[in-house]
């Protein structure tokens, strides 16, 4: 094939299941570009990513790793996103930051679900992308049924480039490459060596090698000719059709391997290497202009304890050197990085990844230029994930509380997809994220990097009371102590209302019976008693008319008729029937149609009340699930639904209603309510 013009730097983020492999891919691409001299592992805590503690003790990732490499004379920064569900904020960020994805996934066509929302961003943002399937080593299905079920779940036509060579048992040793129709067999922890092409294999390569022609075909009618006039097309010329289809987003190439055994990968280097589009087809993508000034798109921060805050940024344009100014903002230092490890650099240019120190206003999603900062990177970056888990947070130690605000702010700057809210109903302070890894992680990291120790609760629900039934309630305050007395007394009509009314006053007094300047003190004691009725919780949806009361004239006061007006609700309130209220929650669950059966089930098993479903726009074979359900069934909600479809469902809820709660459950909330205390 034609030697290559050297390209810029580019950027290829690796994305996928939890445990499809991606770091070790990372790893093995690292080693093959002699990157690094000794290939480490996952197993014994040696990769060059994952090298934070949060990271080694689960032997998962739990952010991007970002890594420099150079490749036959190419600069390349690779970032291995996380792939559990609940970082998926960083994987997306980090997506849009790349010039290509490559999806790691494992040959397990009954897994394969769980890409379709990688797929679906990667479609809504025109972002090229390629597949490796991993752990080939480990691979008994066909896959030809592998690329069926991938198919179907990617919505852009799947491209096989190599077929595998199966030995005994049915071990995959090695592969044919379907451009050039070489085959090769794998050797152990080297690159894999060029053999002749097995019987075995060679209609089955035949025929992959004519599909293959025939998908570029779609996009190319000269190759379509081509293909009518039974013409094979020069390798080179194929070539140029897969570069075209890549970068045109058209289709996603399949490559296959085993990035433990070290397989696969010099094909995945090459094809990464000759494919991927220079930044400058990027920035376009992402709607970034060249104007030739510095233009970077900041997709991760970090804060650390050494280096202190890192932006993490791709520059589309320009460049960037020691002493530049960010919209006023000196970088303490422009840094190349290599997993955890930083190297200082004098100038960063075009193409390349690096790590801004201590650009304190600067924010996840960023569009840097040498005036300022542009939120959101233009109008392509992605929004944040909604959370959908939440824990009551507090610091163990009071003194704390401070610290604690601010470093869960930084914790936010560093994973949008955290959030902080104060909730108004129980007073906690609650901790969202993206589930209980996620949130896990908050915790551990709020001690390992701001030394905060927190207590974690399941939040509270905000149950409300109100009454069913009416009553007067004649109530007085009379104290006679030494000198000055004390005098109040009012006749109350308690009455329920519809829900959702809140409370209401009246006052109709005539006649003075009591003196208007007393009467807002009646009613601030009311309100007063209503933060707590007589079961425990806020009191809402009544009315309480004032019609009648007496005063004294030397011992009525303000805080005599305030207290008067609390005891009328104390005395009156509990013979008004009262009635437990639960907060039902209008939720709306999206699953692929597959799952839509075993919903149902998951809503009845949390007392939630179907109201229908429909399709989900813009999510072919996706359902969504409307249904009303309780509060307090929500909290873990993300945890069931995910496990029953393999980890794709979502649900997005926001308050409805208050509806009563009576029976076993309404006693086992107001004893615990009353246990509290
Ligand atoms: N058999 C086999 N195992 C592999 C291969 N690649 C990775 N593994 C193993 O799969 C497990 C997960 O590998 P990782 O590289 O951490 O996977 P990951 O995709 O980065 O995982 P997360 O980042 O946590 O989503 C580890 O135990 C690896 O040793 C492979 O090619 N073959
Ligand atoms: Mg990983």
């Amino acid at each position: 094939m034609t030697a290559k013009a050297a390209s810029k730097p580019r950027c290829a983020v690796l994305v996928g299941p939890y445990t499809s492999g991606k770091t070790t891919v990372l790893e093995a691409l690292l080693y093959a570009s002699e990157a690094i001299g000794r290939k480490g592992s996952i197993n014994d805590g040696s990769t060059v990513g994952d090298s934070s503690p949060e990271a080694r003790a689960r032997t998962m990732s739990v952010e991007p790793n970002v890594a420099h490499a150079e490749y036959l004379g190419e600069s390349w920064t690779l970032v291995d996103a996380p792939g559990s569900v609940e970082l998926a904020q960083d994987a997306r960020n980090a997506m849009m930051a790349g010039d290509v994805v490559v999806i790691v996934t494992e040959p397990d066509p009954g897994r394969v679900f769980s890409l379709a929302p990688t797929f679906k961003f990667l479609q809504e943002h025109d972002i090229p992308h390629m597949l490796f399937v991993n752990k080939m080593d480990k691979a008994t299905v066909r896959v030809k049924e592998l690329l069926e079920a991938l198919q179907a779940v990617s919505p852009k036509p799947l491209v096989l480039r190599q077929v595998p060579i199966r030995g005994d048992e049915d071990a995959v040793t090695g592969f044919v490459d379907l451009v050039s129709e070489r085959a090769y067999s794998y050797q152990a922890e080297k690159p894999s060596e060029l053999i002749e092409m097995p019987d075995s294999v060679k209609d089955r390569e035949a025929e992959a090698r004519q599909e293959m022609l025939e998908s570029l075909a779609d996009f190319d009618d000269t190759l379509l000719e081509q293909l009518l006039e039974d013409k094979v097309p020069a390798s080179d010329e194929v070539y140029q059709h897969l570069v075209n289809v890549l970068q045109g987003d058209l289709v996603v190439p399949v490559f296959l391997g085993s990035a433990e055994q070290q397989h696969g990968i010099t094909r995945l280097w090459k094809a990464l290497r000759h494919e991927t589009p220079e930044p400058d087809k990027s920035a376009e993508r992402l709607g970034i202009a060249a104007d030739g000034a510095f233009t970077a798109s900041v997709f991760k921060t970090i804060h650390q304890a050494h280096m202190g805050k890192l932006s993490i940024a791709r520059i589309w344009h320009g460049s960037l050197k020691e002493g530049d100014t960010i919209g006023g903002e000196r970088p303490s230092g422009v840094y190349q990085l290599m997993g955890h490890e930083t190297k200082k650099l004098s100038q960063a240019g075009e193409g390349e990844v690096v790590a801004l120190q201590k650009l304190e206003e600067v924010q996840t999603g960023d569009l840097l230029t040498p005036a300022g900062r542009q939120s959101g990177a233009g109008a392509q970056w992605p929004a944040v994930i909604t959370p959908v888990y939440s824990m009551a947070v507090e610091p163990q130690n009071r003194q704390d509380e401070v610290k604690l605000t601010a470093s869960i702010g930084k914790l936010i700057e560093e994973d949008p997809s955290y959030a902080i809210e104060h909730n108004a109903s129980t007073h906690q302070m609650l901790l969202w994220g993206q589930g209980e890894i996620h949130l896990k992680l908050a915790v551990e990291r709020l001690k390992s990097k701001y030394n905060v120790a927190v207590n974690v609760a399941r939040p509270e629900t905000a149950y409300k009371e109100s009454i069913r039934k009416s009553v007067k309630q004649h109530s007085r305050f009379k104290r006679q102590t030494g000198g000055h007395g004390q005098f109040g007394d009012v006749q109350v009509e308690i009455s329920p209302t519809p829900r959702g009314s809140g409370f209401e006053f009246i006052d109709k007094i005539v006649g003075g019976a009591i003196p208007k300047n007393y009467i807002p003190a009646v009613e601030h004691g009311i309100k007063e008693f209503l933060d707590r009725g007589p079961l425990g919780f806020p009191v809402v949806d009544v009315t309480v008319t004032l019609f009648d009361g007496q005063y004294h004239s030397v011992d009525s006061s303000d805080q005599a008729f305030k207290t008067a007006g609390r005891m009328a609700m104390q005395e009156g309130l509990p013979q008004c029937d009262p009635v437990l209220l639960e907060p039902i929650f209008e939720v709306t669950v999206s699953v692929p149609s597959d799952f839509t059966n075993k919903i149902h089930g998951l809503v009845s098993g949390r007392r939630g009340q179907i109201l229908g479903f429909e399709p989900r726009p813009g999510w072919d074979g996706w359902d969504d699930l409307k249904c009303y359900m309780p509060q307090s069934e929500i909290h873990d909600l993300v945890i069931e639904l995910r496990s029953l479809t393999l980890g794709v469902g979502t649900f997005a809820a926001k308050f409805d209603h208050l509806q009563e709660l009576g029976g076993k459950l309404a006693e086992r909330v107001i004893q615990e309510r009353q246990a509290a205390e």
